[in-house]
């Protein structure tokens, strides 16, 4: 419909890419992953900054989007996941992620668009999958995009394909994120700009963004990859640590600006 389209424009530059900043992971981790710059516990104060060096979208919970809603000026689009799971949940039942708002909430507190998270290949696959056609469906007929997480992760795939990050594997999530009606879809990096443009094909034209994964020493070698995604026909990031945990998140987020907006080599855009 027209207002998905159009609310899909307020997270993408006119090239059709986004930067996004995700802060979701208080919940999803716990607060210790914000321990090594404890100020960003403070959603208000890393949201502001985030805005303020230029940020084209945030991803958070519904309860932060309360507490630091109106950090979000205007121009940035607001996205409302509204599936999550806790760390402290027993191991076998991390592989499942439960809903803790609804559609209705997301859109009262101002959302763009609506996200959830399914774990391909988990045994609770059944059950996520539902969990998300109800949400695609509800959204969908208000006008609300909807972003997947299609995070593939299961005993079965570990056996079989040896790793989560395998291509073959995260493409298979990107074309099932897709093929369930997603919007746009946020997913692993698979470790070279070949593998990872078979994932951005097997979508069939729904954007795909990596998911930042782990601070790195080094902010080149972040860059690196969000290049490499941005070669292979990626439509952006998606990135929480390698922003909030570094001291001055501001320079890195230039740096992501000019590699997802102008193709700058990273080098040169970590230097900048
Ligand atoms: P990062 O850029 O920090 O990896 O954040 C992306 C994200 O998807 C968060 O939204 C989420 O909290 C976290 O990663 C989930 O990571 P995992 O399930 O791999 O521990």
């Amino acid at each position: 419909s027209v207002g998905i389209r159009r609310r899909l424009k307020r997270f993408f530059r006119r090239d059709g890419r986004a930067l996004i900043f995700a802060m979701d992971h208080g919940f999803e981790h716990g607060p210790t992953d914000f321990e090594p710059v404890w100020e960003h516990v403070n959603p208000r104060v890393i949201i502001r900054k985030v805005v303020r060096a230029g940020i084209d979208g945030v991803m958070m919970l519904p309860g932060i989007a309360r507490i630091a809603g109106d950090e979000v000026k205007p121009n940035v689009g607001l996205m409302i996941k509204l599936t999550s799971k806790t760390n402290l949940r027993p191991k076998d039942e991390q592989l499942m992620q439960s809903q803790l708002a609804f559609v209705d909430d997301a859109i009262k507190l101002g959302a763009d668009a609506i996200a959830a998270t399914v774990y391909w290949g988990s045994p609770q696959e059944d059950a996520m999958m539902r969990q998300f056609a109800e949400i695609v469906s509800y959204a969908h007929d208000l006008g609300f995009p909807v972003v997947q997480f299609a995070y593939p992760r299961g005993p079965y795939i570990n056996e079989k394909y040896g790793k989560k990050e395998d291509y073959r594997v995260v493409m298979y999530g990107a074309r099932a994120a897709a093929e369930s009606g997603a919007d746009m879809i946020k997913t692993y990096w698979t470790g070279s700009r070949e593998t990872f443009a078979k994932v951005v094909d097997a979508a069939a034209g729904v954007p795909v963004l990596l998911s930042g994964g782990a601070k790195t020493e080094n902010p080149v070698d972040f860059l690196k990859v969000v290049w490499e995604v941005i070669e292979a026909g990626g439509a952006g990031a998606v990135v929480g640590r390698n922003i909030f945990q570094r001291e001055n998140p501001e320079p890195m987020i230039k740096a992501l600006i000019r590699v997802v907006h102008r193709n700058e080599d990273p080098e040169e855009a970590a230097k900048a």
